[in-house]
């Protein structure tokens, strides 16, 4: 029988802090994994480290459900996001090696494909609604077929989602930038630049917004109200989940839909807004949401529910990650897009292989396992640079959701 016999943490900056777990078994097969918590790197690197590699090695890889459930279980304390990214990094790396050893790639494990290839949208963004515009127009000549918008509040320095280098990325500063945040100024600006977006380019594609937890509930009830003649396809995080009730009174004022889950990691976090029908979309994803294999669990509760996809894939979400999310992407029968937000440059130094974009979709690598490899000695070159997400306040001066 073929053992776990190492299993390595990667720990390097290129571009932007990633966590990368690397499983080499007896064979001399290996996997990788994606173990990446913004602003929370080391964290999940010693969670692993000091606790799941000692109780990895001699395992049989094959067994991934049962290697699944005893470090969930295992662990005793349930559920959290350094819990779960740590697990999701072991279990993705284990469907890499399933894949390699079967010759197949994960797709296939998984019940081979549901469609062609997965839609997937990226991020238009400006300073102000004229550079927002040709944003979205530079998007749609790429061939995207969903877009989502956002623009800069006037007045307020730092909206989230607005691009400043060539790769949005929030994760900036070596401590935590604090950014001014006025509810009112927002909803006054907002869907006016929505619609300017549909008056320029019309219905013909999806266009979708994320309000980053902003808004109270009945904030976001009138939000999607106001919003309803553009047909978003989604607004995302309209208000925090961690009180999942709070959505059903949005959802009693709006017919816009609804997408939730980036921070959210289990079934558990999710229960009521899927089987209650509270949203349109989950947006949990591999590296955060327990692993292919817990992740798939949620995506068939949510089917029982029409509930469709939509997981997370920001910059901070790794190359490995984002392969294997679009290798279960293309099998679940309730896939509704997929995030893409590329990476900087630097990272394909050192992850090789993985997704390819064309004509608005995804197609993972058809080499077997997930198709992506890590180039230790490229990392090398990056060390790791702490990075911090930023941290929002009233113009009270009194913390808000970031
Ligand atoms: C998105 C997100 C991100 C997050 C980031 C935090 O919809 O893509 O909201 O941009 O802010 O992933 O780490
Ligand atoms: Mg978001």
């Amino acid at each position: 029988m073929s053992t776990i016999e190492r299993a390595e943490v990667f720990v390097a900056s290129p571009g932007r802090t990633f966590v990368t777990l690397r499983i080499t078994t007896s064979d001399g097969v290996t996997g990788l994994g994606d173990a990446t918590l913004n602003g929370r790197e080391l964290a999940v690197a010693s969670y692993l480290r000091d606790h799941l590699v000692p109780l990895l090695i001699g395992k049989d890889p094959a067994r991934i459900e049962d290697i699944w459930q005893y470090l969930y279980k295992g662990a005793y304390w349930r559920r959290g996001p350094v819990t779960m990214t740590a697990i999701s990094a072991v279990d993705t790396a284990l469907w890499d090696i399933k894949g390699k050893t079967a010759s197949l790639p994960v797709y296939q494990l998984l019940g081979g494909r549901s469609r062609d290839g997965v839609l997937a949208y990226s991020h238009a963004s400006g300073t102000d609604i004229p550079a927002l515009l040709d944003d979205v127009d530079r998007f749609l000549s790429l061939g995207y077929k969903a877009v989502r918008a956002q623009a800069a509040v006037p007045d307020v320095g730092g909206t989230y989602g607005v691009r400043k280098g060539k790769v949005y990325e929030p994760a900036a500063t070596a401590l935590p930038d604090e950014q001014p945040w006025d509810t009112q100024a927002y909803l006054n600006f907002a869907p006016g630049y929505l619609e300017a977006v549909r008056d320029r380019f019309g219905f013909g594609f999806h266009l979708l917004h994320d309000i980053h937890h902003r808004l109270t509930p009945i904030e976001a009830a009138r939000f999607g109200k106001s919003v309803e003649d553009v047909q978003l396809f989604w607004m995302e995080d309209p208000t925090p989940a961690e009180n999942q009730d709070a959505f059903r009174l949005i959802r009693q004022h709006t017919t816009t839909p609804i997408a939730v889950g980036e921070v959210l990691t289990s079934i558990w976090d999710v229960q009521h807004l899927i089987t209650e029908q509270l949203i349109d979309y989950i947006r949990t994803t591999v590296v955060h949401a327990g692993g292919i294999t817990h992740l798939r669990r949620i995506f068939d509760l949510a089917a029982l529910y029409q509930v469709r996809t939509g997981s997370h894939g920001a910059t901070d979400l790794s190359p490995v990650s984002l392969a294997a999310n679009v290798h279960l992407d293309l099998t679940v029968p309730n896939f509704g897009i997929q995030e893409y937000m590329g990476h900087p440059d630097e990272a394909a130094e050192v992850f090789h292989g993985g997704v390819t974009f064309s004509d608005g979709m995804l197609h993972p690598s058809e080499e077997p396992g997930l198709g992506v490899e890590y180039d230790e000695a490229a990392a090398e070159r990056f060390p790791y640079q702490p990075r911090y997400l930023p941290v929002a306040r009233r113009l009270d001066g009194s913390v808000h959701d970031w």
